[in-house]
């Protein structure tokens, strides 16, 4: 069997803006698709009823998901909240469990909450300049916490894949909120 060797490319990264170009993905998550992660859901189907506003956007410039390669993307997580509640990611473990990511922050600031299956916790601010690790077997959520757009690049293993199902089932060991004045993580 022969593999057809991929061809070496560049992309160009916005830092301020995340947008990435050229990008052959882009997923958009609304506050209808984020049922279920926020506890008050009274709240969120309040947004919904009002427009149903943009959480957050993911662009991604598509490779093979397989052994070997690297996903990139960015990830462009608006200002806003749910109750008190910071808007948030849905948070996932890769599918693949040993496989690790890396995020950078390029603007804005937010938290990166991690859990494991096994009780372990985690919490890292994050803003411009911050690369963070997330181990394998590290589920992994991001919450903006400030007024402007709380945006990252990632990179991960290109067999990772997502599960949402196990966050969906167990929740995240982890919320933050709008406090006085400053985030409140419990
Ligand atoms: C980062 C990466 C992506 C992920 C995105 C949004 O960019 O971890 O793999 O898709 O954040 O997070 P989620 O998939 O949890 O909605
Ligand atoms: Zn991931």
């Amino acid at each position: 069997m022969t593999v057809k060797p991929m061809v070496p490319f560049a992309l160009v990264l916005e830092f301020r803006s995340g947008k990435l170009e050229p990008h052959t993905s882009r997923i958009v998550r609304r506050v209808s698709d984020l049922r279920g992660a926020f506890a008050d859901s009274a709240a969120l189907e309040a947004l919904v009823k009002d427009g149903d506003p943009v959480v957050y956007e993911v662009l991604q410039y598509d490779v093979p998901e397989e052994t070997g390669q690297l996903i990139c993307c960015t990830t462009v997580l608006h200002s806003g909240s749910v109750g008190d509640e910071y808007f948030m990611t849905k948070g996932h473990y890769h599918a693949v469990r040993d496989t690790a990511e890396v995020y950078l922050g390029l603007s804005g600031q937010g938290y990166l909450l991690l859990m494991t299956e096994e009780g372990g916790i985690s919490a890292m601010p994050m803003s411009a300049g911050t690369v963070a690790y997330v181990p394998p077997r590290w589920a992994h959520r991001t919450v903006n916490t400030g007024e402007e757009p709380f945006v990252f690049f990632a990179v991960y293993p290109g067999q990772a894949g997502h599960d949402y199902g196990a966050i969906q089932e167990s929740g995240f060991n982890q919320r933050v909120r709008r406090g006085t004045d400053a985030p409140v993580l419990r």
